[in-house]
């Protein structure tokens, strides 16, 4: 059975309701310190879980004979920087406790996300490689370059199946973004449809490398599926979908909505996103188990557009 902590957050309600469609709802259970979230109602077993605590974690996992666990639980980077060492605290800590349990009772596979956050400065900023100068700046950066290094300890140590994805900037529209410093490119397509204007937090020309989710899920599963064998990345794989600037959506999105207008004023997040990679090159994913990105942001800011005015009742 497959456990997800975190099931809540943007990825989290979106993985869990992939992860219950390929394996059955009850094979999949959700759990997260807030309550269950709506659209997670209903399609199966939901638990309370804090995953700082380890004992009930470690309960939890025996006692619902959980053989897979994603642990999509984090402080994102915008957040992370207003509280340092809790956010320390939690992404490291609560990495740590699911590795140790996947070691003591053998668990089949872990799933634990990394980012492009993990890149710094100092890294190639265009089409950045697997493997380069990791300088985080951030202390988010800095909690999943290092829960990076714990990951392939414990694959080479224990030899247990951890697998993870440098997630882009994710985009959707089923559950709120955390917190993030790439939150301003879901508020835009909700600011578009609610006001008709948005005022973008990042200045027009921050190139970022992004992704939709749906693409952002199948790399999960299709990497989660794939056979160890194959799998050459035991830190976390780079991966890509496209890069844009707000200038840039907010230009898709007035091929939809010519009247939308953006203002630019640039906050504390500008240094968090100056400090990141403006492309990604993810051929290692690709290689190793034929990752292909299949949205672009017209195709994205349709079905963002679509959905998201289908959630508002709007015609
Ligand atoms: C953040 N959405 O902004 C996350 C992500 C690459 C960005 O890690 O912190």
């Amino acid at each position: 059975k497959i456990l997800v902590i975190g099931a809540c957050g943007q990825i989290g309600v979106e993985l869990t309701l992939a992860l219950r469609k390929m394996y059955g709802g009850n094979n999949v259970v959700a759990s997260d310190l807030r309550e269950e979230h709506e659209l997670l109602k209903g399609t199966g077993p939901y638990v309370s879980l804090d995953v700082m605590n380890k004992e009930m974690l470690h309960v939890l996992v025996i006692r619902h004979n959980i053989t897979q666990v994603y642990l999509l639980a984090a402080i994102l980077s915008a957040t992370g920087e207003k509280n340092p060492l809790l956010a320390w605290h939690i992404n490291m800590q609560s990495l740590l406790n699911v590795l140790d349990i996947a070691k003591e009772e053998g668990l089949d596979k872990i799933y634990w996300p990394s980012s492009i956050a993990v890149f710094g400065p100092n890294s190639p900023k265009e089409t950045t490689p697997q493997h380069t100068i990791i300088e985080p700046t951030t202390i988010y950066g800095i909690s999943k370059f290092a829960g990076e290094r714990w990951c392939e300890y414990y694959h080479h140590r224990y030899g247990t199946d951890v697998r993870s994805l440098r997630y882009p900037g994710l985009i959707s529209y089923k559950s709120a973004p955390g917190g993030g410093t790439t939150d301003y490119a879901v508020e835009i397509y909700h600011e578009a449809l609610d006001e008709g204007h948005y005022k973008c937090f990042l200045s027009e020309n921050t190139y970022l490398p992004m992704m939709y989710m749906p693409d952002a899920i199948r790399a999960t599963i299709e990497l989660m599926e794939a056979d160890s064998a194959r799998i050459t990345v035991r830190s976390a794989y780079n991966l890509s979908g496209m890069s844009f600037s707000p200038k840039e959506i907010a230009g898709a999105i007035q091929q939809h909505i010519p009247a939308f207008t953006v203002s630019y004023e640039p906050d504390y997040r500008q240094d968090i996103a100056n400090s990141w990679p403006q492309s990604i090159d993810d051929g290692e994913a690709a290689k190793d188990w034929g990752w292909q990105p299949q949205y672009d942001l017209p195709k994205m800011t349709e079905d963002m557009l679509k959905n998201l005015k289908e959630q508002k009742g709007m015609q």
